[in-house]
């Protein structure tokens, strides 16, 4: 059984979208705790209907990055998981932190990478202009947004489109490839060997 961690910060709808594919599935794996750095996360409220044992680790009473992730990283480690999820978490992590889940920590990004990355990537990618927009599943690296890319979905961009409406279009496929990534992972089948991608059969 893969123990995972999910790390969110609001809505956590990409969280739930993983939830119900692995009961859906009956993966063999075992979401061990969704874990918010804001009390306020509205996807807390979703993990606990589940019985998912819930934490919050707020930023706001860290006076560093370091401390911050130190804290954070103790919570996971309480539930000693072989996965850690990020879904729509907001703090950027420390190399020390990120170096500690080399190969074992995902995000989804709202983006084709390496296009947009950091914040506002619908409005970032309607100011550029471009035809094809997406999401990115990668493996977690000290380089924001640049880890080694595991998973795209592409949808197109609309004329008449609001970063509302191509925020929405891209979520629907991010709800599709993000279960389907941690699904490949639980099952042995998704690894990072040498910082590449390895899929195996
Ligand atoms: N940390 C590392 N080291 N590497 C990555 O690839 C990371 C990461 C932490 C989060 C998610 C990422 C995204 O998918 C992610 C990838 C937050 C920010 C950001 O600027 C940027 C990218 C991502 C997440 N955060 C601000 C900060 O100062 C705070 C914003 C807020 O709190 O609202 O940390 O887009
Ligand atoms: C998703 O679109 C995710 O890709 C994006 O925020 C949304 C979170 O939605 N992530 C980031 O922008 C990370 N910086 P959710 O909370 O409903 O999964």
């Amino acid at each position: 059984m893969t123990s995972i961690v999910i790390l969110i910060s609001g809505r956590g709808s990409n969280m739930q979208a993983i939830v119900r594919a692995a009961a859906a599935e009956q993966w063999p794996a075992h979401i061990a705790a969704v874990i918010s750095n804001r009390h306020d996360a509205q996807g807390l409220e979703f993990a606990r209907e589940h019985g998912i044992p819930v934490a919050v680790v707020s930023n706001k009473d860290y006076s560093t990055r370091d401390a911050f992730d130190a804290a954070l990283q103790e919570e996971i480690e309480r539930f000693s998981p072989d996965l850690v999820v990020l879904a729509g978490f907001l703090r950027i992590l420390t190399g020390a932190f990120v170096a500690h889940y080399a190969g074992r920590m995902l995000n989804i990004h709202p983006s084709l990478l390496p296009a947009f990355p950091g914040l506002a990537t619908h409005r970032q990618a309607l100011v550029a202009g471009v035809k094809n927009h997406g999401a990115t599943v990668h493996f977690v690296t000290a380089d924001l947004d640049h880890g080694p890319i595991v998973a795209q979905a592409v949808v197109p961009v609309l004329s008449g489109d609001t970063e509302e409406t191509l925020a929405l279009r891209v979520l629907e496929q991010e709800h599709v490839i993000y279960p389907a990534a941690v699904r490949s992972f639980v099952e042995g089948k998704l690894a990072l060997h040498n910082n590449k991608v390895w899929f195996g059969a």
